[in-house]
């Protein structure tokens, strides 16, 4: 049935299935930004959400969740392994993070990711009420605007990238860059992360397709397609309320007597990914305990890793590196019972990540490439005692937004090393000035603000939009 006026298209659903004992399964609303920011203005439209369930085979039913349908797409275990873990995970993922890790390409993954990605738009071409809005999210579906424009010209098509976009150079590298490209300008608007990517973007066309883009438009077929910035950021009211729990407050305090009460505890919370910079971090890490300018157990580091992405190749060298890394600082550096770097390969809620973030004298986010990376944000949020010291990668989209952070080039282990040691040496004032702004700023920019700012953009009237949940 064509009725959906207003349709989210992502690789992933926005819920995870829980079979529990008796193998009956029931929905979970995964956490994240994405699903905060566009429920208010799904539920307002009656909106559907188009991804995949996360399980290989035979998709489920489509199903109501919270006033939004929710319609599975189907993918086999071999589009798994060939769209998902290969195309969008082993070729796009390293090319767009400007290549920090060696791209791969196989032939019968960029078949399979067309494949799905046309599976995708099929679903949607049927499912949209006429003249519909249909929201495109991330690589794993470029080709999906340019399918979607053939079989639907009167649909309103925005699409966002989530991560970087590589200059010219680095894209022509991709094997099918011509069908990427025209897939992505079946949009009328494409949305990226900072100013840099959408400039990145239009050049592109110019080099690649001949068009010339006029400030950030081009014309394709008589078609206006808009390129800009949209940064997203975190549900910040949100981060703040649970950073202001007593349970968390408890948390924070636990979690500093457990680890033996350091004057500065340094944490780093990613997805274990290559992008993130983890080994980078370790590094410079252990050249300050070997320099002795920092000490154990004046000085600990606390680095969660959330597994990610664990059947690539890639992904599975990188844990053995991390952990090897951590096991001899600790071998040179720890003490009985004072290890100096605590690891942990889990994920963890979002009060415990919270009370974390509490205790963490310095926040290291120092990714080598990151479309945003909303943990820096989360971690300016949770600090409602306007304390701590955020160390922040020049490198990730999130240096746009946080500007009194302490930026770094963690590429360059000495400027790393030095933007450590500055910042677990700040005075308590600057630390504070700083945060106090950075705090400010968050307030008024969080996700729904970034979510009506694309949809405005993208011709969606604010009315029909009830963005502002609780109004
Ligand atoms: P990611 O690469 O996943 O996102 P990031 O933006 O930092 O990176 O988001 C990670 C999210 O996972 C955060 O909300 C964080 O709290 C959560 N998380 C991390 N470790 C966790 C753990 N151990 N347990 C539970 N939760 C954990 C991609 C792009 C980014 C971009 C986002 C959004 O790579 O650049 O910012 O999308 O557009």
């Amino acid at each position: 049935m064509s009725n959906a006026s207003f349709i989210v298209v992502a690789n992933r659903l926005p819920v995870d299935s829980v079979v529990d004992d008796e193998g009956n399964r029931t929905w979970r609303r995964s956490p994240g930004g994405l699903v905060t920011a566009l429920e208010p203005v799904l539920q307002a439209n009656h909106g559907t959400w188009i991804g995949w369930a996360g399980t290989a085979g035979e998709a489920p039913a489509a199903f109501e969740s919270d006033g939004v349908t929710l319609l599975p797409v189907s993918l086999s275990e071999n589009e798994v392994l060939r769209y998902y873990e290969g195309f969008s995970n082993a070729s796009l993922w390293p090319l767009y993070h400007d290549a920090v890790e060696p791209r791969v390409f196989r032939r019968s993954w960029w078949k399979s990711y067309y494949e799905v990605n046309e599976r995708f738009a099929d679903v949607c071409a049927r499912e949209a009420a006429p003249g519909a809005v249909v929201w495109v999210q991330d690589y794993q579906l470029q080709l999906v605007p340019g399918m979607l424009r053939e079989r639907r010209p009167d649909l309103r098509i925005g699409f966002f990238l989530h991560i970087p976009f590589p200059p010219v150079e680095l894209f022509m590298q991709l094997p099918h860059r011509m069908e990427i490209l025209k897939g992505l300008l079946g949009a009328d608007l494409v949305g990226f992360q900072r100013p840099l990517a959408a400039q990145n973007f239009l050049a592109l066309t110019r080099h690649l397709l001949g068009y010339r883009p006029r400030g950030h438009y081009v014309t394709v077929d008589d078609r206006l397609v808009r390129a800009d910035a949209f940064p997203i950021s975190i549900d910040t009211a949100h981060n703040e309320e649970v950073a202001g729990t007593e349970r968390v407050r408890q948390r924070a305090k636990e979690i500093r007597a457990e680890l033996g009460e350091p004057e500065t505890i340094f944490l780093g919370v990613d997805r274990l990914d290559y992008t993130k910079g983890i080994e980078q971090r370790l590094k410079a890490f252990r050249e300050l305990l070997e320099d002795g300018r920092l000490q154990v157990p004046n000085a600990v580091m606390v680095q969660v890793a959330t597994p990610s992405r664990e059947r690539v190749d890639q992904y599975m060298k990188l844990r053995e590196r991390v952990e090897r890394q951590v096991g001899r600082i600790n071998g040179e550096y720890g003490q009985v019972g004072l290890p100096a770097v605590h690891y942990l390969h889990q994920s963890f809620d979002r009060y415990e990540l919270a009370a974390l973030y509490q205790a963490a004298d310095v926040m290291a986010v120092t990714p080598l490439r990151d479309g945003m990376n909303l943990v820096a944000k989360e971690y300016v949020a949770s600090r409602i005692d306007n304390r701590g010291a955020l160390v922040l990668s020049e490198f990730a989209g999130a240096a746009g937004d946080l500007r009194q952070a302490f930026l770094v080039n963690p590429h360059d282990l000495t400027d790393l090393k030095d933007g450590f040691v500055t910042a677990a040496n700040a005075s308590l004032d600057d630390k504070m000035k700083r945060m106090r702004a950075m705090r400010r700023y968050l307030r008024k920019h969080d996700v729904s603000r970034w979510a009506r700012s694309f949809l405005t953009a993208l011709g969606v009237p604010e009315r029909s939009a009830a963005y502002n949940p609780g109004s």
